[in-house]
C-alpha cells in the first residue's frame, strides 16, 4: 500500500487524454489500491488516474458519509444526464482553490469493475458531481477551465508561486 504524489495544476501532465484499460491484471489491481489510499488520505472523495500521473482511464470513488462504499471504475463511459446544477468544487490537484461550476443533476456511467464485470451506476448528489468530475480528469479536463481567464491566471500564479515556495 502507498500514499502517490498528486500532480498540481498547472502541470500540463494533468491535460494528458488517459488510454483504455485492456486486461485488468495485479498493477491495475493495486493501482487501484494506492489510488484508494491516496484518496481518503488526502481527502478526498475522487481520485483519478491522471492525477497521479498513470494516464490510464480508472477512478475511484467514495462519496458516502461513512467513507466506506468505494467505487472503482474502469473505462468509466457517460451513457446519459440530465438535468443541471450549480455547486463549488474543489480539486486535490488544485489546493486550496474552491468556485461553483455547473453540472449535469443526474448521470448513468457504464464502466468496468475490477473483476472485469460491465456495471451500470445511476447517481445524483453528491456522487454525480464526483463523477463528472473525475472523468473529465481521464479527458485532461480540470475544473478551473470552465472558469473566466481571469480567474484561471490568478489561479495558475497563485500555484506556481506555492510551488516556488515549497520546492
Ligand atoms: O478529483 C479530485 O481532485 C477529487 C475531488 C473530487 C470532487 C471535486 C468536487 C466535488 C466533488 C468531488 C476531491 O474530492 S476535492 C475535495 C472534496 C472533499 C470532499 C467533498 C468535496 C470535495
Ligand atoms: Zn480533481
Amino acid at each position: 500500500m502507498s500514499l502517490l504524489p498528486i500532480l498540481r495544476y498547472p502541470d500540463l501532465r494533468l491535460k494528458t487524454l488517459a488510454a483504455p484499460i485492456d486486461e485488468i491484471d495485479d498493477d491495475i489491481r493495486n493501482l487501484a489500491r494506492d489510488m484508494a489510499e491516496t484518496m481518503y488520505g488526502a481527502p478526498g472523495i475522487g481520485l483519478a488516474a491522471t492525477q497521479v500521473d498513470i494516464h490510464k482511464r480508472l477512478i475511484v470513488v467514495d462519496a458516502s458519509e461513512t467513507r466506506d462504499q468505494l467505487l472503482v471504475l474502469i473505462n468509466p463511459e457517460l451513457i446519459e444526464s440530465e438535468g443541471s446544477r450549480f455547486g463549488e468544487e474543489g480539486c486535490l490537484s488544485v489546493p486550496g482553490i474552491y468556485d461553483k461550476i455547473e453540472r449535469a443533476e443526474r448521470v448513468v456511467v457504464d464502466y468496468l469493475d475490477l473483476d472485469g464485470n460491465r456495471r451500470r451506476i445511476e447517481a445524483g448528489g453528491m456522487l454525480s458531481v464526483c463523477l463528472q468530475h473525475e472523468m473529465e480528469h481521464l479527458d485532461g479536463k480540470i475544473f478551473v477551465e470552465y472558469l473566466s481567464a481571469l480567474k484561471q491566471k490568478r489561479i495558475r500564479s497563485k500555484l506556481l508561486k506555492q510551488a516556488r515556495i515549497t520546492a
